[in-house]
């Protein structure tokens, strides 16, 4: 620090006694430092020494590493979220609010994972997928599977409150895993089986809770009706005895969402009602090759 002042000698005096004190600091930080080396070396000795000893331990961690060149896929469903369902008053057998939800947070985990190329979420569960060629965390599947389970549940706490009206009764959660698919069409089986596995519980779902609140029948009685049925006998009951054509129930109830990445520029008007400015909510048949052929995702 300097100090301004008009006289010569009180200047002198003043560097001086700076350097006496820059000195005597100096020395001081010399020793303290001496000091200090002297402590931390024979502190080292003993961390390095026992370090040595312990580190035996890390053997025990397995290697995870995801095959090269799979597909990997990690699904996250929600844990007893039949209980979460009925707690937070859900409708039945859909909650607009609850699958829109689940979209934003699948959202946000494409957003923070640029290697996932395509998500498809119905229900309590999301499945994302992973380009083949990446290598993000060495393609640890541990690492992969319990950091998009972890964002995807923070996510859906974070943004609960624009969706639902009523305040979070407890912190849900979702569990993860991860499957790897060696070659694309068993990548597009996996991809149509949740997609089926969405009509079939739908279309269940859908003929029971109308037989129960519009039909009132108990549930039991709802059950044993719907006992042994296919799919069109659920379609007759839905439309002879309610008026409801099941194909023309929300396509985000029979088809679940897919999210996909769309970079292409767009007006404000194109860019209304997306989860971001580049991925794209859809609910369209992921089983034909339609949509792939539109979307060239996986080629
Ligand atoms: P888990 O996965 O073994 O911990 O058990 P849950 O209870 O999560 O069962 P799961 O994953 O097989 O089935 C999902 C449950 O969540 C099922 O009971 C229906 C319920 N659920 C999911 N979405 C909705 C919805 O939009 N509305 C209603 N009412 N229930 C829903
Ligand atoms: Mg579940
Ligand atoms: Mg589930």
């Amino acid at each position: 620090m300097y100090i301004i002042v008009k006289n010569n000698f009180q200047i002198r005096t003043t560097c001086f006694e700076g350097f006496k004190s820059m000195k005597a600091a100096l020395v001081s930080t010399k020793l303290h430092h001496l000091y200090r080396n002297l402590i931390w070396r024979s502190f080292s000795t003993k961390f390095a020494m026992a370090n040595s000893k312990f580190e035996y331990v890390r053997n025990f961690e397995t290697d995870d590493r995801c095959l090269p060149n799979t597909w990997i896929v990690v699904r996250v469903d929600g844990r007893g979220f039949h209980k979460f369902s009925e707690k937070h008053e859900f409708a039945k057998p859909n909650d607009k609010r609850s699958l829109d939800l689940m979209g934003k947070a699948a959202g946000r985990v494409m957003t923070e994972f640029k290697e996932i190329c395509l998500a498809y979420g119905q229900s309590d569960e999301f499945s994302f997928v992973f380009k083949r060629d990446m290598d993000l965390h060495k393609r640890r599947a541990s690492k992969l599977m319990t950091s998009v389970a972890s964002i995807f549940t923070s996510a859906f706490v974070f943004h609960w409150p624009q969706f639902f009206d009523i305040p979070l009764k407890y912190p849900p959660s979702f569990d993860g895993r991860v499957v790897l698919y060696p070659s694309t069409q068993n990548l597009r089986d996996y991809l149509s089986w949740r997609q089926a596995d969405c009509h079939i519980n739908n279309l269940y779902n859908t003929a029971f809770w109308t037989l129960v609140l519009k039909g009132n029948l108990t549930n039991a009685e709802a059950e044993k009706r719907l006992c042994g049925t296919f799919a069109n006998d659920k379609n007759e009951i839905l439309f002879s005895e309610f008026g409801i054509n099941y194909n023309n129930e929300p396509q985000l109830f029979r088809k679940g969402t897919v999210l996909v990445r769309d970079k292409k520029k767009k007006s404000e008007e194109e860019l209304e009602g997306r989860l971001t400015k580049d991925i794209l909510a859809l609910n369209e048949d992921i089983i034909g090759d339609a949509f792939w052929n539109n979307h060239k995702i996986l080629d």
